[in-house]
């Protein structure tokens, strides 16, 4: 049996009402903004989600190329430099989101190299990021334009990070607030453009379904990440902590 069609204000709202299921709501996060969460717990989730924000403009790249659509691409594009910043620019504050959240790192009392090195990555945190990007590479752009609609729910978990964390967490320096701040506007200015292209695109009933479905899965991404870090940080059980003590990453060659 076919249903009709939600029209767009309805279709908004289905979209809205998964944000019962953002992680504003992990018990990670909650704790985090509770002043509740340790100098290792708040390192370990700054150096976990710098491989989420890594990810991001490739993440987007896989979007544009599966985009036939000009108009569509020179919005997204604007993504891209958020993150990575625009070329040739040395002034500060314009280096992009990765630059930020490094400076975010240093503000939590973690080096550069070691955030970069990418071996405090939780391999729980590195599948559901990778199955992100690997999934915006597989669907269709507009799927894959739909996924990030989690930002619905984002400003005001950067806005509750921006109230919170000062308050808490006095020996992090504020420098490092620059990326919340920054991710305030561009958030707004991304889910304008996302809720456009989505409001658009799912025009029956079984193909909104689809997108919810696929929202869904974005918010497993971010909810599952949080559920590594919190088997490591919170409740002892780091992988493989039943071997040894160390952190377990295969060191290779140094190149
Ligand atoms: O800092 C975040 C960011 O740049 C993005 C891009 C967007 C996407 O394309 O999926 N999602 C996203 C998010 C960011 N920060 C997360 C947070 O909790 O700080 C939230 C996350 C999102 O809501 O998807």
């Amino acid at each position: 049996m076919s249903h009709p069609a939600m029209n767009p204000a309805e279709f908004e709202q289905a979209l809205r009402a998964k944000g019962a299921y953002y992680h504003i709501h992990h018990p990670f996060h909650r704790a985090m903004y509770a002043g509740q969460a340790s100098r290792e717990q708040i390192q370990g989730w700054v150096a976990n989600r710098f491989y989420y924000q890594l990810n991001i403009p490739l993440k987007d790249a896989a979007i544009l190329a599966n985009c036939p659509q000009r108009d569509i691409r020179r919005e997204w594009l604007q993504r891209i430099l958020d993150h990575d910043g625009a070329p040739g620019v040395a002034t500060s504050g314009e280096e992009g989101g990765i630059e930020a959240w490094l400076r975010l790192a240093e503000a939590v009392g973690l080096a550069r190299e070691q955030v970069l090195s990418q071996e405090l990555v939780l391999p729980g945190v590195r599948f559901a990021v990778d199955a992100y990007v690997n999934f915006a590479r597989r669907a269709s752009w507009q799927e894959a334009a739909s996924s990030s609609l989690t930002e619905l729910f984002a400003p005001q978990i950067h806005q509750s990070r921006l109230q919170a964390w000062p308050q808490h967490y006095p020996w992090i320096d504020a420098s490092g607030y620059d990326y919340f701040r920054k991710r305030l506007q561009q958030a707004r200015r991304d889910v304008e453009h996302g809720l456009h292209i989505t409001l658009q695109h799912y025009t029956t009933y079984e193909a909104q379904q689809r997108m919810l479905e696929i929202l869904q899965f974005k918010l497993d991404v971010l909810w599952s990440m949080l559920d590594a870090m919190s088997m490591a940080y919170e409740l002892e059980r780091p992988p493989y902590h039943t071997v040894t003590a160390e952190r377990v990453w295969h060191r290779g060659i140094a190149l």
